[in-house]
């Protein structure tokens, strides 16, 4: 272990500290987990956890919703500025104006938003969810689902319900293109192709399923198969490796990095420990009102 990784693990019990991961963070961040996860199974640890600190490793929504699940923690970001221009997409203001046009919908939205933006739906929904989310909700007249457009009509096509959307989207996940998916199969012809829902409908068509990154963790584990290729950031194939050492995985292309991910380092997360900063606060009535859609989704699932 590194002097640095040392250094964090005897400041991360002084502080009575768990250091989260997300799936997609740098092999080194991934070393020095407590946890390895999706935003949602990451939040669910801390809320169960007894730590006093929460470091998480991952970009600002996610923080925001471990505030949101554990408002008695410290939440902390070694690095503040990883925000998800995803979740930039909308506002809360934005999402009122929608909703004043269609004031019958269900108003579903992907985890992928700030605590202000879940504060105004009804239910909120991962990407390991969303499909059963949709389905369960028979009786709605209407359907708002956002911020992903991608998300969105992958969730359409599955449920055979018409989703009013937005155009947002993840900068990273399209850089992965259909000719990526056709050189790689071309190259590995044995390999299974798993992708994320938020890459784009001709790669999605493309491949042999669309998953999470908790369930392309599940799948792989489980797949008789040997070798996979990868659509979606390539962070996760550090924990892929490493669960999976005999198996063998290929990104559908080496561009697809989220730059807002690769933020935190060792370094990064020493100093937070250190200086117990950035703190992730969300304010108490967003807090309240946030929560019900988590809660919400908790319940349906
Ligand atoms: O919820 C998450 O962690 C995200 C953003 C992606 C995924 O599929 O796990
Ligand atoms: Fe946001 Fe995409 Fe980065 Fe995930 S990979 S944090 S959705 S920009």
């Amino acid at each position: 272990m590194s002097n640095l990784a040392d250094k964090i693990k005897k400041l991360k019990k002084e502080r009575q500290a768990l250091i989260l991961v997300h799936n997609y963070q740098l092999p080194e961040v991934q070393d020095i987990a407590d946890h390895l996860g999706d935003s949602l199974e990451l939040s669910r640890i801390a809320a169960k956890s007894d730590a006093k600190v929460i470091v998480f490793c991952g970009v600002h929504f996610m923080a925001e919703t471990a505030s949101i699940l554990c408002p008695d923690k410290k939440i902390i970001m070694p690095d503040a500025k990883s925000g998800c221009p995803m979740a930039n997409m909308i506002t809360a203001e934005d999402l009122r104006e929608l909703k004043s046009r269609h004031p019958k919908a269900v108003v579903v939205g992907y985890v992928n938003t700030s605590a202000d933006v879940k504060a105004e739906l009804d239910i909120c929904c991962t990407s390991t969810n969303a499909v059963d989310i949709v389905n369960k909700l028979k009786n709605a007249e209407e359907i708002i689902f956002i911020p992903d457009k991608y998300l969105a009509d992958y969730v359409s096509k599955k449920t055979g319900r018409v989703l009013v959307s937005r155009d947002g989207y993840c900068p990273t996940h399209v850089k992965i293109l259909p000719e990526d998916i056709v050189k790689s199969v071309r190259k590995h012809p044995q390999a299974k192709v798993i992708v994320h829902p938020e890459c784009t409908p001709e790669v999605i068509s493309l491949a042999d399923e669309a998953l999470s990154t908790g369930k392309m963790c599940k799948y792989v584990r489980e797949s008789q198969a040997k070798e996979f290729i990868i659509g979606t950031e390539v962070g996760i194939i550090y924990r892929l490796h490493k669960d999976n050492p005999t198996k063998k995985f290929y990104p559908a292309t080496e561009l697809a990095i989220c730059p807002n991910m690769k933020r935190n380092t060792q370094e990064k997360v020493l100093w937070a420990l250190e200086e117990l900063k950035e703190e992730v606060k969300v304010p108490d009535d967003i807090r309240r009102r946030a929560k019900k859609s988590i809660e919400k989704m908790l319940e349906m699932v």
